[in-house]
Order: C-alpha cells, then sequence, then structure tokens
C-alpha cells in the first residue's frame, strides 16, 4: 500500500507566463505552501491543482515547462479550458460558493451555467487525482471550489483515503440551504473520510445544515454515510511562525525598513489593515470607525496614522469592483476632511506588498485591526503576532474571524459597530505596557504552538485514523450462530438478556396500537424469563401502560418504559422515575408546537407518555412527511438548547424526552445491581438500541435486527428471526414455531 500524501487545491503554489518566446513559471510563497512542504517532503507528496492560466496557440513550451515542474517541484497541473475557468472561479466558486459560505445570501449569484462549470472543473480535478493516485495514497483536498471532489473520488477510487479541507466558514443551515444545488454539495463533501472546520462554530452549522437539508443525524466528531463513517473535526489553521519571526530578527533588509517606518511615523501611533480587497474583511466598516474615532476625539488628530495594505483580488466581480471604488471613496473623503497639510489619517496601498514589508509593518505597527465581517481564520491577525514579538502591540480582532476563538487576549470588536470599535482602539492605543505585554506573550505562545506545520502534520495524522476507523461501525454483519450462542448462555451462570420491542419482538405496524404481541412471543419471552440465572429487560419506547399489559405478569422482569424514563423492577409492581423529581411542566411549552405540526400533515398524530412527547408520521406523505419532521427537529433543536430535553428522530417519529431517558442508561442501571453477568445479550432494530450496544461491553452478544448501520455484532433480518433466537435460549421451540407462523 503507497502512503503518499496528494494536495489538491485549487491553485498551484506557481503561475506560468510567457516571457517573449519563452515560457516561465514563478513559485508563489504563500502560507500554505510553507505548511505544506515538510508534510509533503516526508510523504512524497504531489500538488495538483490550476497553474492559473489557460493553455493556447503553441502550447509546446508551456506542457515541456508544467512537465519539468512535475519531475522537479511535484507539482502536477490541471489544465482548465478557457471557457469553464471563468464560470467555475469567478462565477460558481467566488459569486455564489464564497457570498453563501461567509453568510451573505444576497450577494449569492444562482446561475446554472456556472454550476455546470463548476461540475466540470471538480470532474477535471479529481480525473487529475485518479489518474495518479496509488491504493493507500492520502488525498488531502483543499477548500470551497473543490467540494465535489471527494465524492467523484470516493465513486472512482475507494481504495484511496481522502480528507476536506474548508478554509472559509460554513454557515448557518438557514443560509445554506438556499443553494439550488445544495444537496449535491453536502453529498460532495461527504465523499471524503474526513472534513475539517476551522473552528467548532463552522463544525456546528455544518452538522445541523445534514440534519437539516438531507435529515442525517451526526456526532460531534462523526457522521454516518453509506455504511461509512466520515470523521468531522475543528482544525484551526495556524502560520509559519519561525519564518516570520526570523524575517523580523534575522533579516538585514526588513531591520532597515523596521527602522525607517518608525522614523517616519515618530511621534505617532501606527494602526495596521491588511486584507485581500473582499466584502467579507470588513474595509469600509473600519474606515468609517476609524473616522468616527477622530472625529469624536479631536485629540487624537496627527497622533495616530492608519496603514491600510489591500490587495486587489477578484477584479472581474462586479461587486469587488464596486468594494474597490467604495473604499477609495472613504480613504479619499477621510483624508480631505480630516488630514492636515503634514499628517493624513490613512496611507492607502492598493496593491500587494513584498513578504518582507509586510513583515516590517507588522513589526513596527502598534496597533492591528482586523475587522472581517465574517472570515475563516484570518491569517493577518497570527502574524501580527508573530511579528511584533518582544515588542506587545495590540489586535484589535472581529468577533466574527474564526482566529477569534483561538486568540482570547486581542481585544474583541464587533466590526459592525462603529462607537464601540473606536472604543476598542483608544483602550488599544491607550493601554498600559505591562498590559499589552501580558496580552501578548500569551499570544505569542499560542501562535507559536498551533502553527501551520502541525495543522498539517495533525490532518494529515487524523486523516489515516479516520480513513482507517472509517469501516469499523459497518460492514456487512452475519448472524450469530446459534450453537455459539445456545453454548455461551448455557455456561453461564448470571444472564441478562435486554430485548427491545416494535421491531424486535413485533413487527412495525402502522398505527402503534396495532403492533401487540402474539401469544407465542409472549410465551417465548415467558419462558425465558423463568429460566434460572437469567434477568430478562423488556426496553422500549412505549408508555409504561402497554409494557404493564403486556408482560407485567411475568416474573423476574425488568420492564423499561418511555427509553428508560420509567423503570419496574422485578417483584414490584410500580414504575418509577429512572430519576425521581424530573418535572413534566415542560410539555405544556411542547405540546402547541407539535399540534401545530399535527394540524399540518394529514395523518400524523401526537402522542403523550409520562415524560415524552412524540409525533408520528408514518402515515403522512412520506417526502412531505420527512421534509416537516426535518423543520419540527430544527425548531426543537433551537426551542430545546441548553436544557436537559433532546430530540429524538427515530423511525417515523420525533420524540423529545429527557436526554438521560435512553436505553444505555437502562443498561448502565441494570448492571450497577448486583453482580456482573457473564452472559448479556441485546437485541434491537433502531438508532435508540445502539445505545444499549454501547454501553455493554465488547464480548456482549448485540444484536442488530433489519438492515442498515449498527454497532451491534450481529444482525439478523427482522423480527422473526430474532425470536427464533430467543426461543433458542428459552428451550421454546414448539412457541417459536408458532410465532414464526
Ligand atoms: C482564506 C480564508 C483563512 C496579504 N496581503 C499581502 C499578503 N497577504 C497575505 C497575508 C496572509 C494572507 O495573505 C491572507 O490570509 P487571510 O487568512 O487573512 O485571508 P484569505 O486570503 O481570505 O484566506 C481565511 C485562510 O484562507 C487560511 O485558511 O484564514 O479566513 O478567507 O497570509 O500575509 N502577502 C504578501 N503581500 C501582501 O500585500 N506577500
Amino acid at each position: 500500500m503507497s502512503d503518499r500524501l496528494l494536495v489538491v487545491s485549487n491553485r498551484l503554489p506557481l503561475t506560468t507566463r510567457r516571457a517573449g518566446t519563452e515560457w516561465r513559471a514563478d513559485l508563489s510563497s504563500g502560507g500554505l505552501v510553507a505548511a505544506l512542504t515538510p508534510v509533503m517532503e516526508r510523504a512524497r507528496g504531489l500538488w495538483i491543482g490550476w497553474p492559473g492560466d489557460a493553455p493556447s496557440g503553441d502550447t509546446e513550451g508551456r506542457d515541456a515547462l508544467l512537465r519539468s515542474w512535475e519531475q522537479e517541484h511535484r507539482f502536477v497541473s490541471v489544465d482548465l479550458p478557457a471557457k469553464i475557468t471563468r464560470a467555475f472561479y469567478e462565477g460558481y466558486s467566488n459569486n455564489t460558493i464564497w457570498p453563501l459560505l461567509h453568510g451573505f445570501p444576497t450577494l449569492v449569484s444562482f446561475d446554472r451555467e456556472t454550476w455546470h462549470a463548476y461540475l466540470d472543473a471538480n470532474e477535471r480535478f479529481a480525473a487529475a487525482v485518479i489518474e495518479r493516485a496509488k491504493p493507500g495514497d492520502l488525498v488531502w483536498i483543499h477548500d470551497y471550489q473543490l467540494m465535489l471532489v471527494p465524492s467523484l473520488l470516493r465513486a472512482a477510487r475507494p481504495d484511496i483515503r481522502i480528507g476536506f479541507f474548508l478554509h472559509v466558514p460554513f454557515p448557518p443551515a438557514e443560509v445554506f440551504r438556499i443553494l439550488p444545488q445544495r444537496d449535491e454539495v453536502l453529498h460532495g463533501l461527504l465523499g471524503a473520510d474526513l472534513i475539517g472546520f476551522q473552528t467548532h462554530e463552522h463544525l456546528g452549522a455544518f452538522r445541523r445544515t445534514l440534519l437539516q437539508v438531507l435529515g442525517t443525524e451526526s456526532r460531534m466528531d462523526r457522521v454516518e454515510v453509506d455504511g461509512r463513517i466520515v470523521a468531522l473535526e475543528a482544525h484551526p489553521i495556524g502560520i509559519v511562525t519561525d519564518e516570520w519571526e526570523q524575517l523580523v530578527t534575522t533579516d538585514k533588509g526588513v531591520a532597515r525598513r523596521i527602522a525607517d517606518l518608525r522614523d517616519r511615523h515618530a511621534g505617532r501611533q501606527l494602526v495596521l489593515a491588511v486584507d485581500r480587497l473582499d466584502y467579507t474583511k470588513g474595509i469600509p466598516e473600519r474606515l468609517r470607525a476609524f473616522r468616527h474615532f477622530l472625529l469624536t476625539r479631536p485629540e487624537w488628530r496627527g497622533r495616530v496614522t492608519m496603514i491600510q495594505v489591500a490587495v486587489p483580488s477578484r477584479e472581474r466581480i462586479p461587486r469587488y469592483v464596486e468594494l474597490r471604488r467604495e473604499v477609495s471613496e472613504l480613504v479619499g473623503e477621510l483624508n480631505g476632511e480630516l488630514g492636515t497639510a503634514t499628517w493624513n489619517p490613512v496611507i492607502y496601498l492598493r496593491r500587494s506588498v513584498s513578504r518582507s514589508e509586510l513583515a516590517a509593518l507588522y513589526a513596527a505597527a502598534d496597533v492591528a485591526w482586523v475587522a472581517s465581517l465574517r472570515d475563516g481564520m484570518n491569517l493577518v491577525a497570527k502574524e501580527f503576532v508573530a511579528c511584533q514579538r518582544d515588542r506587545a502591540g495590540v489586535l484589535l480582532l472581529s468577533e466574527f474571524a474564526g482566529a477569534a476563538g483561538e486568540m482570547g487576549e486581542a481585544l474583541r470588536i464587533n466590526p459592525y459597530d462603529e462607537q464601540g470599535s473606536a472604543d476598542a482602539l483608544e483602550r488599544a492605543l491607550k493601554m498600559p505596557e505591562d498590559e499589552r505585554r501580558e496580552r501578548q506573550d500569551a499570544l505569542l505562545a499560542r501562535v507559536r504552538r498551533s502553527n501551520a506545520i502541525s495543522w498539517a502534520e495533525g490532518f494529515v495524522a487524523q486523516l489515516r485514523t479516520a480513513a482507517d476507523d472509517r469501516d469499523l461501525a459497518s460492514g456487512p454483519v452475519g448472524e450469530p450462530k446459534l450453537v455459539a450462542l445456545r453454548r455461551a448462555y448455557r455456561s453461564a451462570k448470571r444472564r441478562v438478556c435486554y430485548l427491545d420491542y416494535d421491531g424486535t419482538l413485533v413487527p412495525l405496524a402502522s398505527r402503534p396500537a396495532d403492533a401487540v404481541p402474539s401469544q407465542a412471543v409472549g410465551e417465548i419471552v415467558g419462558s425465558l424469563a423463568r429460566k434460572r440465572g437469567t434477568t430478562v429487560v423488556i426496553v422500549s419506547g412505549r408508555p409504561a401502560v402497554d409494557l404493564e399489559r403486556w408482560f407485567g405478569h411475568l416474573p423476574s422482569v425488568w420492564l423499561a418504559a418511555e427509553h428508560g424514563a420509567l423503570l419496574r423492577e422485578p417483584g414490584s409492581t410500580d414504575f418509577q422515575s429512572l430519576r425521581p423529581g424530573a418535572g413534566t411542566e415542560w410539555k405544556d411549552h411542547v405540546r402547541p408546537v407539535l399540534e401545530h405540526f399535527a394540524a399540518r400533515a394529514p395523518g400524523s398524530t401526537v402522542e403523550e407518555k409520562d415524560y415524552a412527547l412524540a409525533w408520528h408520521y408514518r402515515l403522512v406523505e412520506p417526502e412531505f412527511g420527512t421534509w416537516l419532521s426535518n423543520e419540527l427537529g430544527v425548531t426543537l433543536d433551537q426551542q430545546l438548547a441548553g436544557t436537559e430535553l433532546a430530540v429524538l428522530r427515530g423511525s417515523k417519529v420525533i420524540e423529545i424526552r429527557y436526554a438521560w431517558a435512553n436505553k444505555g442508561e437502562v443498561v448502565s442501571h441494570v448492571r450497577s445491581i448486583g453482580a456482573t453477568p457473564d452472559f448479556e445479550l441485546a437485541i434491537g432494530d433502531d438508532r435508540t438500541d445502539e445505545d444499549m450496544f454501547d454501553r455493554l461491553p465488547p464480548e456482549a452478544w448485540t444484536v442488530h435486527v433489519g438492515g442498515g448501520q449498527t454497532r451491534a455484532r450481529y444482525a439478523v433480518p427482522g423480527p422473526p428471526a430474532a425470536i427464533a433466537l430467543i426461543a433458542a435460549l428459552a428451550g421454546a421451540s414448539s412457541a417459536a414455531e408458532r410465532a414464526a407462523d
């Protein structure tokens, strides 16, 4: 098995250009290149991406150049025909997905043609990987331009390991769902073994979107799709801290520039802003806040200068052209209005500066001001901290940048709040040195520790683990061997059998009232319960009255109703709450919501239990029912956030109950009483039964009933097989034959 790393990103870190009759290529030195180079070298990696131009006319020289880059630098070029490049890059990627993921729905353009170009380009990237990948290779796909590549690779090459990292934010579900191709894009991502996000907030938004759009439930760190586990992770990117620190400490040119900047601005504090010219970065908002600062605090005029570096970006998209004009106007007005013959409030550099110049600016500034309206991470914040080293400038950081989650010692601002931002700026400019130093030391230590190298190595290590574990929970689980099961049962002294009811002892029925146990089933469970040394626990979501009616007469059985909210011990005639004192007043708030949904969906009903409420929609037209159940689930999730209650999505039912009322708790409770059993069996058919399987030790006989995903060790096809299995233990063969009829 190969273990190489194939990095896939929209842009290769090189740019080709024609110089006279020759072709040349320049290597770009971004943070991603520096972060990935060490892991790429160790893993004998390849970098696959677009070189940034379109082949036209005589391409021989260019082809030869690209081939040589592939051999020397292991950069593989994916060529995109000119006719799709624009629609793919400026169209769907930057005019649809970018504003969508940054939460600017009004800027999202919807266009079938650009979607087709996106699909086409993603197929080309995937094809380049498919052609070169060897079995076992790790493929790491970067960012929003390539969200379909994971599933395209999964379909063609299940033998490789696929990771995806989203550098930009993931928006709230309400925003993402406006995308006409929302299902395709989500399924595209879910082809990966690992999906990484910058922050837990983005990860949480992705999970809520899966639920709301696809009806797919997930856990904090994983989602199960088509018999696989897709690992989910918040994995914030860092910078190559050493490089920046070295630039400011050892590079003579940088030292000269720093001295020069300080000299020229002697007697003034410098406030630095560095951004791509993008509407997500809050450039106009910051300029307006700076104006407000100078207008309301005239004593600062002449004593503080803002340097704004704005790198032009995506200039063929009208919104960016408009922004460029807006920023120029704002700067012009501000300087015209408040500047003097010897001082300009803003120095505006609308171009890219060299890395050394940037490092000098970071080092010379007193304050860096990050005003992003939305930002995946924001590396500028981290680069400033690295370059300041022991100088201890102050960072103003937008709470909407991913970096805010990690950089608690910065002064947090809401960039939409002019006055709040101006107050924070004044605080920064006046901050005493010991406070600045304390904040800077903590920030620097963290920026050094969570750096780009550890980020890249961590992601790759996580991808290896995720891919190794992806099939653990799935794979065809076989039926248990009855002979072995019986032998284990007989040789044990203390046995506990946990039996689910609906879908296990009786087939699922359209109306719960119709799912009554046959006499034969009653006999089988009865004879198992009467066996010496055997404890039977009926664990069901049903209300207590149902279990009481059907199994109440049996000796030595535990009855666990409402998923364990209510328990009846053997020998007792009363059900007790698993958590005495749990209230039920919440039902008065939730019931009207369920009734509202029941009124909208003919055929659906509300069921009231002692400690739970449920909305059943088995009889509702399937598509409408599923859609409505997603709506209800999301509404309730929001309403119940922070309470002890949980929303459970079952088979054609949404149930609200206490989070502690789950079948896993029943297992723990029964196991906490008496000696540890030497034989344990649990049989169940739905998601709630997985909690039992999880809580039992690995050697327990866990049996899933029916098809689909499970964490049980075994599976049987349906209730008749489940009953046959129980009968085999109970020695109730004649009843079993009747039950099968
Ligand atoms: C995306 C996400 C996420 C800027 N001006 C110059 C220059 N830069 C460099 C900076 C920094 C980078 O560009 C900008 O990175 P950001 O993180 O601030 O923002 P995006 O470009 O939008 O990046 C973002 C990032 O991906 C990584 O995951 O943090 O949230 O939007 O490194 O130094 N570099 C040079 N001259 C300049 O004038 N040489």
